[in-house]
């Protein structure tokens, strides 16, 4: 008879194993991600007539117009804004940090990990304006789950240019100081914000991906994503998302709006037409959400706080936006006043995208200090095992400084959940 080679005959189960078991785990996973999910949905269903989530604490229930967190209730199929998809998206986090921001930032990588990239790996693109040390290295490639890079920034793009008056400048600087306004004199806090306003999308590393997500070293995350925000982007065709939107200290803008009107002025063709400058204006009290701010201006100083950002990098990159920061930066605002990349953002995101464009991620449990956006949802916190004070001042939903209910009024209040939407 023939005989077996037995070397060889183990050999080959031993391949056969080595493929065969990394793909029945990876099934068996999803199989239990999706048990788990059913049954925390079950779950969170049966907590919502025990502990009745507003009623309970009466809070909050008056600045509210909408949610569709709630909507999680009349769906519990666990087909949850399709966490089971797993299907990558062009898409990177952005971080900048220093050196010094070490601790920090390895603790809001294992916040987003934690909370939603273990079960994607998206990549980590890091920025410094000097850099990294090999520590920072080490440790934030240990804890990223994704690939990591890391960019230098050049000089020109973080640096007062040499048009800028320096004089002028340095007196400004002084009068801010004096007025105790927040970075009044710091010039890398100036140089950070214009940064981020016109270079960060223009960095070697990013040109590769669409989408990106800024992470900040001093940012956590209180609940796990029920969905990938780059999958909403895409499928929705969104261009820009945020969670907390804010009124912007005025004394950090005094010509900002003036400037903002020159532009729309002399490029009204670059305005999209079915733009939000409503959200930028409306002074009015909605409901029982009284006007907040006050300011010489028509801008009602609302900004989306850009310390968290979803965005497809092809908005910044366009000539649009590009011809709208070049006049923007003309004027030497970012020096001379201290102008924010986060009204600069929201302004020219409110006028130069369809609203359409711009989504309000309402399930996603954030926090920077000193606020967070903690879903008020009993069904949805129990679900996604948040770790927020819900119903806290500092909780955005229930904060009168919170420019959302304006958002909602000129931006309709379609959400994720909607019939139709996906
Ligand atoms: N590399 C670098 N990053 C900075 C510098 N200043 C601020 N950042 C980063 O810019 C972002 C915002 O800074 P932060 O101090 O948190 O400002 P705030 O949130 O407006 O108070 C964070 O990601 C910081 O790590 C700087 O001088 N160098
Ligand atoms: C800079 O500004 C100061 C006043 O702030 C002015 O006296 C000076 O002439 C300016 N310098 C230049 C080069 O324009
Ligand atoms: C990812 O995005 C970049 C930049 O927009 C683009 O050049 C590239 O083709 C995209 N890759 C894929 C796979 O879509
Ligand atoms: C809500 O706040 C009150 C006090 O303001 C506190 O006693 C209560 O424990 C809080 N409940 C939750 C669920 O955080
Ligand atoms: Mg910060």
């Amino acid at each position: 008879m023939h005989k077996v080679n037995v070397n060889a005959f183990l050999l080959f189960i031993s391949l056969i194993l080595l493929v065969w078991i990394p793909a029945f785990q990876e099934w068996y996973y999803v199989l239990t991600l999706r048990a788990n999910d059913l049954y925390f949905l079950r779950k969170s269903q049966l907590m919502k007539y025990k502990y009745a989530h507003n009623a309970k604490y009466n809070i909050g229930r008056h600045l509210k117009m909408a949610s569709h967190t709630f909507a999680i209730d009349n769906n519990i199929d666990g087909k949850s804004f399709g966490l089971n998809s797993f299907k990558k998206q062009n898409a990177t986090f952005v971080m900048l940090a220093r050196n010094s921001d070490l601790d920090d930032a390895v603790e809001a990588i294992k916040s987003l990990e934690a909370r939603f990239n273990y079960r994607y790996h998206y990549d980590w693109t890091f920025f410094n304006d000097l850099p990294f040390d090999e520590e920072f290295l080490r440790r934030t490639s240990e804890v990223a789950s994704g690939k990591t890079q890391y960019g230098l920034i050049p000089t020109e793009h973080w640096s007062v240019p040499s048009w800028i008056n320096k004089t002028t400048m340095a007196n400004n600087m002084e009068i801010f100081d004096e007025e105790d306004i927040l970075y009044g004199s710091s010039v890398s806090y100036r140089n950070m914000c214009r940064y981020n306003s016109g270079f960060f999308f223009r960095q070697e590393l990013l040109k590769d991906y669409d989408y990106y997500m800024r992470v900040d070293p001093d940012v956590r995350y209180h609940c796990d994503f029920p969905y990938d925000p780059f999958e909403i982007m895409k499928l929705n065709n969104k261009r820009y998302g945020f969670v907390i939107s804010l009124y912007e200290f005025g004394s950090t803008i005094p010509t900002l709006w003036a400037t903002v009107k020159r532009f729309i002025d002399q490029h009204s063709g670059l305005i999209n037409k079915n733009n939000m400058l409503g959200f930028l204006t409306d002074k009015s009290d909605i409901g029982k959400n009284k006007f907040q701010a006050h300011f010489h201006d028509e801008y009602n100083l609302c900004h989306f706080w850009t310390n968290f950002e979803v965005a497809d990098l092809n908005f910044f990159r366009s000539q649009e936006y590009l011809k709208f920061f070049d006049f923007l930066d003309s004027t030497g605002g970012f020096f001379y006043e201290r102008w924010g990349d986060a009204p600069v953002h929201t302004i020219a995101a409110s006028l130069l995208l369809d609203k359409d464009e711009i989504i309000h991620f309402e399930e996603i449990g954030y926090y920077h200090i000193p606020l967070y956006q903690c879903p008020k949802s009993n069904a949805f916190y129990t679900s996604h095992s948040c770790s927020c004070p819900r119903n806290g001042s500092y909780n955005i939903m229930n904060s009168e400084s919170s420019c959302l209910t304006r958002y909602w009024k000129h931006n309709g209040k379609t959400f994720i959940k909607d019939p139709g939407y996906f």
